[in-house]
């Protein structure tokens, strides 16, 4: 094999396989992430991936056909899958959204190459694991948060074709006889320092397989704006100290599936290393992921320290997971080492009985002081996130949250950004409400990754939300997120946050989904199905215009940056340098 031909290729999957094809409302699904609804970001875990495997000699290529696919119509996937010849190929379930997709994908590549093995991976394979596994089209499954050992044992067990397969931890995989082995889950990294924050090994895979674009994690993003503005997230950790009831990657969740019981944290010395890593070649803004004060306040305090003294124009986006206790000193500190920073919250709820069941224990007049005190640090930018389909949450209480955005909004002025979701597709499997549904007044109407995989083809996200509460139905839950982004829309032009052209953008938007919704609804009732394809078929141009931001304009989410790419090319020679082993 030369050294050009990956020996593990990994796939990542558009969230339907056909989106293309399959009329779709998939409606504001992904209006929190940048991604689009069809979910073409990768797991960051697949540069940790590559470069582990890259350096004890496992050549790995990633080829986003997610995003291949919506960058062009004329995107064969199939056709590019059939003329790769990887020793294997490796698909990640990570994101449930992704059931029908990887899958399909999956059957894809067995068809073509029934002899390469296929490897799964990503939290809901992990979840899962006992169904996937019984896929025809899935070999292995590699669970847990940190594979990158496992895998790469695997990875050499296949190429020097040694079948001691029994031997590699958090391994699950079928022999010859198609039999289910289930071995013991026992690779749990406490640390981190191995894995660094680090885009070389990337831009040298990207190097050497000559496809950058295969590599992007967005679409929309065309390698050139992608090189102008890469983003450059900086993990923390792995697992998380907190218990919200509805994330799958709280500290329960991850005990209960991923077999985690405490997170795993990067040294601060190396954090802040990587982030000045970034700087030298990229001046986009840094998302640093996980709360600094997880581990405690020294954490963070070591960090900010570490950075103390460098100067860089980066903006760094910092997570509060909770208020900060003594904001004035807190964000003082982080002004004194960082020029450029911005903060996000989620409250969920202004109501606190609310954020409360949720697991989150702060109160208004914290968030409002914690807002107050990081707007008088300098901070650029303070986002707050709030979720619909709570505890006790009524859509009235709903549009209550709305006002308190306004009101937050009209005393703090444009630098305050509040956006409002609700939590779909799905509930995450795992997560403390998922798994005790009726002490948190929730209803789960799918449990089985089959029931998953179809969902995801139903015609309206309606359609394939996986709970509803005692409060809010699934109808109830569709329709309050519509009027909330319409109110919240109004709110942001008249304190200033978006113009009018924007204003009116969203609202034409969301109200396109309202109608297209009753339309859904209504085509749903036709009893004969090629009757029901052919007016859901008509539908399609419309549908396509809910691929972007429904209710929450996706340009928000930018944060800014100087245009320069002057590091671009500093990376590329550091790559080069990497590749040639001269440095
Ligand atoms: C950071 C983060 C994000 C970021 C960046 C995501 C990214 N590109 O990885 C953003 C904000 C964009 C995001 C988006 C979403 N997220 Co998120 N995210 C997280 C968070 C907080 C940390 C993840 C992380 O940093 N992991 C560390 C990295 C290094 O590891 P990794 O990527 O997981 O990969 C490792 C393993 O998973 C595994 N692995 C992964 N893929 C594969 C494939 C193969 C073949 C193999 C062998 C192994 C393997 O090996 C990797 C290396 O060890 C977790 C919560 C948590 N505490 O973990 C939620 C979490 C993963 N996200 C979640 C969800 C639901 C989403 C969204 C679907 C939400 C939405 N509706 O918009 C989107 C999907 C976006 C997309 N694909 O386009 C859920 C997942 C639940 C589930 N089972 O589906 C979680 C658990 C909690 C939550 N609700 O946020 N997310």
């Amino acid at each position: 094999m030369s050294i050009h031909n990956p020996h593990l290729i990994l796939l990542h999957p558009p969230a339907v396989y056909d989106f293309r094809k399959n009329p779709i409302m998939f409606g504001p699904i992904a209006d929190g992430v940048p991604s689009t609804p069809i979910f073409e970001m990768y797991p960051i875990g697949f540069f940790s991936i590559l470069e582990h495997l890259g350096r004890n000699g496992i050549n790995v290529r990633i080829i986003n056909l997610a995003a291949r696919m919506l960058g062009s119509e004329k995107y064969d996937a199939e056709k590019v899958i059939r003329r790769l010849k990887p020793i294997a190929f490796g698909i990640d379930l990570h994101w449930l959204p992704h059931a029908q997709g990887s899958l399909e994908v999956a059957k894809i590549c067995k068809r073509h190459h029934p002899d390469i093995p296929v490897i799964f991976g990503g939290f809901s394979a992990t979840y899962f694991y006992e169904e996937l596994i019984r896929y025809p089209a899935v070999d292995f499954i590699v669970r847990g948060d940190s594979t990158e050992e496992p895998l790469l044992h695997l990875m050499k067990a296949i190429t020097h074709q040694d079948q001691s397969f029994s031997n590699i931890p958090n391994l699950v995989w079928k022999d010859a006889k198609d039999e289910v082995h289930i071995n013991p889950f026992t690779h749990v990294p406490t640390e981190l320092n191995e894995f660094s924050n680090n885009f070389v090994p990337i831009f040298k895979s990207a190097l050497k397989y000559r496809d950058i674009k295969s590599l992007l994690p967005f679409h929309g993003w065309s390698a050139h704006e992608w090189l102008d503005y890469p983003i450059t997230p900086v993990i923390t950790c792995r697992g998380c100290v907190h218990n919200c009831i509805f994330c799958g990657g709280s500290n329960n969740a991850l005990a209960m599936y991923c077999n985690r019981r405490k997170p795993a944290f990067r040294d601060p010395e190396l954090i802040a290393a990587d982030i000045l890593k970034i700087t030298k070649y990229a001046n986009a803004p840094i998302f640093i992921i996980g709360d600094l004060r997880q581990p405690g306040k020294e954490y963070a305090f070591s960090i900010l320290d570490f950075l103390k003294g460098v100067e860089f124009e980066n903006h760094i986006v910092f997570e509060l997971f909770d208020t900060v206790p003594e904001p004035a000193a807190y964000f003082e500190r982080v002004s004194e080492s960082v020029k450029n920073f911005n903060f996000e919250i989620s409250p969920d709820s202004h109501d606190e009985r609310i954020r409360a069941a949720a697991g989150k224990h702060y109160k208004n007049r914290d968030i409002v002081e914690n807002i107050k005190c990081a707007l008088s640090s300098g901070c650029n930018r303070f986002d707050l996130f709030f979720m619909i389909g709570l505890p006790f949450q009524t859509c009235e209480s709903v549009m209550e949250t709305v006002d308190w955005c306004g009101y937050l909004m009209e005393k703090f002025g444009e630098r305050v950004v509040p956006f409002i979701l609700a939590y779909s597709p799905f509930l995450d499997p795992g997560c403390i409400a998922y798994e005790n549904p009726e002490k948190f007044g929730y209803k789960i109407r799918f449990k089985t990754l089959e029931e998953y995989r179809m969902a995801m083809l139903a015609p309206s996200w309606k359609y394939a939300l996986n709970y509803e509460t005692e409060w809010m139905t699934r109808d109830e839950i569709v329709d309050c997120t519509y009027q909330a982004g319409l109110k919240l829309n109004r709110l942001k032009v008249k304190y200033g946050l978006i113009d009018e052209d924007s204003f009116k953008a969203t609202e034409e938007k969301i109200k396109l989904a309202i109608d297209l919704t009753t339309a859904i609804d209504k085509i749903s009732e036709i009893k004969d199905d090629t009757i029901k394809r052919e007016k859901m078929q008509e539908l399609k141009p419309k549908t396509d215009m809910m691929l972007d931001s429904v209710i929450n304009e996706k340009r928000d989410m930018v944060w800014p940056a100087e245009k320069k790419r002057f590091g671009v090319f500093h990376l590329f020679k550091v790559a080069i340098a990497d590749y040639l082993n001269i440095r």
